[in-house]
């Protein structure tokens, strides 16, 4: 069971890199006032890892320490998580919980044109994609009834996810 006293909502974003985690999450933030916390930014900025993956070319977060590091603000409520990983959160931390999903072809190009990955990189990060990894760690993590699969596959995707997910906050209730 869910129990808080936050007067707003938190709401976790996932998806696999280049989905639009960071896209969708700043302008949500922009449109409700909530705040936006790019986990793997804050994980760089507060050195909360144990060193550099350099199969994964990534820093090999410190699970314990994030948590640590939110948890004050997750009691106080009104934040947008973004990571692309969600089994380690507490549970109880979110009232939302959204997948952002892409069509393959088009996280392809976005992940090797925009992002220049390549090699391994990038096959996982497609292979994470096909096998809609992000997708079946939310709903094992979190009650089904909290966690929304949203397309990301276009400008129009964006904006139609923004103004959904704005409604959403301005109708959500604190728990009495
Ligand atoms: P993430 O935070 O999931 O890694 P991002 O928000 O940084 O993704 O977006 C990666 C790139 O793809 C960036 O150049 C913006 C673009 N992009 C994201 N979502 C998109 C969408 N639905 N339509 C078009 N471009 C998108």
């Amino acid at each position: 069971m869910a129990q808080n006293s936050r007067k707003r909502p938190n709401i976790l974003m996932t998806g696999t890199p280049g989905t639009g985690k960071t896209t969708t999450s700043s302008l949500l933030a922009d449109a409700t006032q909530l705040r936006h916390i790019n986990v793997s930014e804050l994980v760089k900025e507060k050195n909360l890892h144990q060193g550099w993956d350099d199969e994964f070319d990534c820093h090999v977060i410190d699970e314990d320490l994030v948590c640590d590091e939110l948890e004050d603000l997750m009691e106080e409520g009104g934040n947008i998580i973004d990571y692309h990983g969600c089994d380690f959160f507490p549970e109880r931390w979110f009232d939302h919980v959204v997948v952002l999903q892409t069509d393959n072809s088009v996280l392809y190009d976005r992940l090797s044109n925009s992002r220049g990955y390549m090699g391994r990189k990038l096959t996982n990060n497609i292979e994470c994609e096909i096998f809609q990894v992000l997708l079946e760690e939310a709903k094992e993590s979190y009650q089904e009834d909290i966690v929304v699969a949203m397309q990301s596959n276009c400008v129009d995707d964006i904006s139609n996810n923004v103004a959904t997910l704005t409604d959403w906050v301005r109708s959500w209730q604190p728990a009495s």
